[in-house]
């Protein structure tokens, strides 16, 4: 392709309401426009890095023996009201009404429409597996989109759908699709992490999520350095300590202080001089489960840790825990919000295990303006301990003596069990080897395609521009004329042209009439692997400069050893 006739719009600066690096170097590249808040126009310059990672993914989803279908993006809301999702998302999922007055959505995932699609083809196990996938825009009308297509309300995603007629056959399958997409990434040339993660209000057993680290990332992910388990931080697991003994024998008693008004972690902390780890917060929460079983708990933390709600949900096997109101903490404590304590407390206590290692600490006294300190735990308060806190730096590895760092992540990947949730509520069913009637087991696989784009760039940028990995970049090399008026340049330009197009690596020709200045600006902006600069100076010499994007040195090559020397550049 030639500059000088290609839709490039490069920019200088970037647009001010661009925050992260990816974001801003896709516009400055004129890869992307804005159309409207998180909607945009791939120019054709970024259209062929998403067809660059789409031709990644389909060729591991064909490797893996997925087939590709194509759904509609304009979906019915019969179907919804069958899984029972019409009624369960809010204003994110975007309604429109047809002529005829009828409900649809903009498709924001596709459950409801692959099982409605499967569930009158497939009868028989012997039907099944099947894994269907399809490349297609996304609608989510996310309250505040913003990065680009990082985070955007329409996007590109690979979504697949698994059925299967035993769940050993569903787990095997998980296993090849998580097998499938570090293929993905790796052949997509990122630095990923496959986490555990929540799984979130879809049901299903659980989920992996595969996050790009980047220090924009919007999740936060907990690593060992040691082994390779990493989770998202609402989901990681801690290693407790060997619960050394500590000697709680002939430990002064408890005393009550006076703390006038001093309600949280940061005040009481303060105000005693004391770190916020010898203090111990107490939260109170109300609890519900099936059949409206409900309660209310008292759940304790060292106070420079923070609960994590997922973990106290399945500890309590409770569907929803919700911080108690004041008045339900007066009601309990006798005593306003900021003074809950565990000492003399009647409703069940849970504890984190950090608070069990300390010897004594100071909680809130359950009395307006008071706290009590030397509170030793087991002898001034029972409570059931557990992993309750949210994982972070330097916690322990639940899996190894290793500790956890803790990283940002851009979530590119989520695979779920899903299970039989639509299955059941849509009446997808076969019949097994003995003829009897069973829902479909399912899991469904997704990845965001330009996210996958704007990922790489984070991962992969300077202070000059993008630095593509060679897997997406849009164009293999850059053939920079530095004097188009040079008849020579040109011969030779072209010349190297035809030859490196003949390798089908898909050059670029920087034939404008521009400044040599900006077109290295540009070309460092656009961040191919490999340029070769052609100069009359250099051709005196008959060599031409090859200069890799990554590193900042250039070698002089012979004009008759260049593509030899990009191709073993570029390790071809
Ligand atoms: C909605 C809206 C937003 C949503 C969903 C539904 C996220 C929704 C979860 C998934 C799960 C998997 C298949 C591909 C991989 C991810 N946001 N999710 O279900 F109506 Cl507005 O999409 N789906």
């Amino acid at each position: 392709m030639r500059q000088s006739r290609i839709f490039l719009p490069t920019l200088k600066e970037s647009p001010s309401d661009a925050e992260v690096a990816s974001h801003k170097l896709m516009l400055r590249a004129g890869l992307i426009r804005k159309v409207a808040a998180g909607i945009y126009n791939l120019l054709p310059v970024g259209l062929r890095v998403i067809r660059n990672v789409e031709t990644v993914v389909r060729r591991e989803m064909k490797r893996a023996g997925a087939e590709e279908v194509l759904m509609p993006s304009v979906l019915p809301a019969e179907l919804w009201k069958e899984s029972g999702r019409w009624d369960f998302y809010g204003k994110e999922l975007l309604r429109l009404k047809d002529r005829h007055g009828r409900d649809f959505c903009l498709g924001p995932t596709h459950e409801e429409i692959v099982t409605d699609m499967v569930r009158y083809e497939v009868r028989s196990y012997k039907q099944l597996p099947l894994n269907l996938y399809q490349i297609q825009t996304k609608f989510r009308d996310e309250i505040r989109p913003r990065f680009g297509l990082m985070r955007g309300r329409e996007f590109i995603m690979k979504d697949a759908y698994s059925f299967h007629a035993t769940d050993e056959c569903a787990n095997a399958e998980y296993q090849s699709m998580h097998d499938a997409y570090s293929r993905i990434f790796e052949g997509c040339g990122l630095e990923f992490r496959a986490v555990e993660a929540e799984a979130g209000n879809i049901g299903g057993s659980f989920s992996h999520e595969f996050m790009v680290l980047a220090d924009t990332g919007e999740d936060a992910v907990v690593s060992c350095t040691t082994c390779n388990y990493a989770a998202n931080v609402e989901r990681a697991e801690i290693r407790q300590p060997k619960d050394e003994v500590l000697s709680k024998e002939n430990l002064p008693t408890i005393e009550k202080i006076s703390t006038p008004n001093k309600k949280t972690i940061e005040e009481v902390s303060e105000f005693l001089g004391l770190s916020k780890a010898e203090l111990v917060k107490t939260l109170i929460y109300e609890f519900k489960k099936d059949k409206d079983e409900k309660g209310l708990v008292a759940v304790l933390l060292r106070g420079d840790q923070d609960l994590n709600e997922a973990k106290l949900m399945r500890v309590l096997e409770a569907n929803e825990v919700t911080l108690a109101t004041d008045a339900l903490i007066t009601e309990v404590t006798n005593a306003p919000t900021g003074f809950a304590g565990p000492v003399g407390v009647s409703i069940s206590v849970y504890a984190d295990f950090g608070v069990r290692e300390l010897s004594s600490c100071v909680v809130g006294g359950n009395e307006v303006d008071i706290h009590l300190k030397n509170v030793v735990p087991e002898r001034d308060f029972k409570a059931k301990y557990f992993d309750l806190r949210i994982a972070t730096e330097g916690d322990l590895c639940p899996k190894c003596d290793g500790v956890f760092e803790l990283r940002r992540g851009i979530e590119v990947g989520h695979i779920f069990k899903l299970g039989t949730k639509y299955s059941e509520s849509m009446g997808a069913k076969f019949l097994d080897e003995n003829g009897k009637e069973k829902p479909m087991i399912m899991g469904c696989y997704g990845i965001g395609i330009g996210r996958i784009a704007a990922a790489a760039i984070e991962q992969n940028h300077d202070e000059n521009g993008i630095i593509w990995p060679f897997q997406l970049a849009p164009f293999k090399v850059h053939i920079v004329l530095v004097n188009i008026k040079d008849e020579e340049s040109v011969r030779v330009g072209t010349e190297l042209y035809e030859a490196f197009t003949e390798k089908g690596l898909e050059p670029l020709l920087d034939d404008r009439k521009e400044r040599a200045g900006v077109k290295f600006n540009d070309a460092d902006l656009l961040g191919l692997p490999v340029r070769i600069v052609i100069g009359p100076k250099t051709l005196a010499e008959g060599s031409v400069e090859v200069k890799e994007r990554i590193s900042k040195e250039a070698s002089l090559v012979k004009v008759k050893d260049a593509v030899g020397e990009v191709l073993s550049l570029l390790k071809l």
